[in-house]
């Protein structure tokens, strides 16, 4: 990857906005783009009111849900994809793997990773039946626990030294879900890893945003 940090990097002019709403899970994004350095314009949405749910929003995604981004002509949803959209376009190599580095593999798993099974894992209930697990696709909760852990316990970041996207994704679904504990007993390594997600300028710039009534960089 290269050394110039993600702001540095002269992209495609972006014409960004992004659909976000306090308190959810546009923290994502926010947090990505505030990373990135690329000017964005946030199209506020009130989850309270309903505003995700009217017609005219429901053009941009459907599933009347938010996070959602449009820059130009592209319209993605779900967080994963804005994620990986974002950092390819404007911080490919730096926040992305390029294609032909072999990070892009584990890159690429830890996105999926991150809402098809530790999010599964962490706010569905499990299933007594433990036959169960080999038909779901995210499997059972100790598994995936001790899967994220043996790799968070090389850290510092998921792809070791480098501190890329999927660090945002997952790293802001693994702070919320501390925050409103919903990893009981969590192994030492996530609160570490959150402590250092915790301490980036750019997480305590979206986190202000997102959840303003919290202290300065507290996040969720
Ligand atoms: N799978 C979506 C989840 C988005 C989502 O659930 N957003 C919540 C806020 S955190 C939402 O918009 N809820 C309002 C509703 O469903 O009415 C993603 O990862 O982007």
């Amino acid at each position: 990857m290269a050394s110039e940090t993600a702001g540095e990097r002269a992209g495609p002019a972006a014409d960004i906005t992004l659909y976000f709403a306090r308190y959810s899970r546009s923290f994502t994004p926010l947090w990505l783009l505030e990373e990135l350095g690329v000017p964005y314009r946030l199209q506020r949405l009130s989850l309270k009111r309903g505003d995700q749910k009217t017609p005219r929003y429901r053009r941009v995604n459907p599933m009347g849900k938010v996070p959602a981004l449009v820059d130009r002509d592209t319209v993605v949803t779900e967080n994963p994809a804005i994620c990986l959209y974002l950092a390819d376009r404007y911080g490919y190599g730096v926040l992305a793997p390029e294609i032909a580095d072999a990070r892009r593999g584990p890159y690429l798993r830890w996105m999926v990773f991150s809402t098809a099974v530790f999010e599964p894992a962490i706010y569905l209930a499990e299933p007594p039946d433990p036959v169960a697990a080999a038909g779901r696709g995210w499997g059972d909760r100790a598994t995936v626990i001790d899967t994220l852990e043996a790799v968070l316990r090389d850290g510092p970041w998921l792809l070791g030294e480098q501190f890329t996207a999927v660090d945002v994704m997952l790293g802001s679904l693994m702070s919320i879900a501390l925050f409103n504990r919903r990893i009981p007993d969590p192994p030492a390594g996530f609160p570490a890893y959150d402590a250092r997600l915790r301490a980036r300028p750019a997480y305590q710039r979206a986190a202000a945003i997102t959840w303003p009534l919290a202290p300065r960089g507290a996040g969720p």
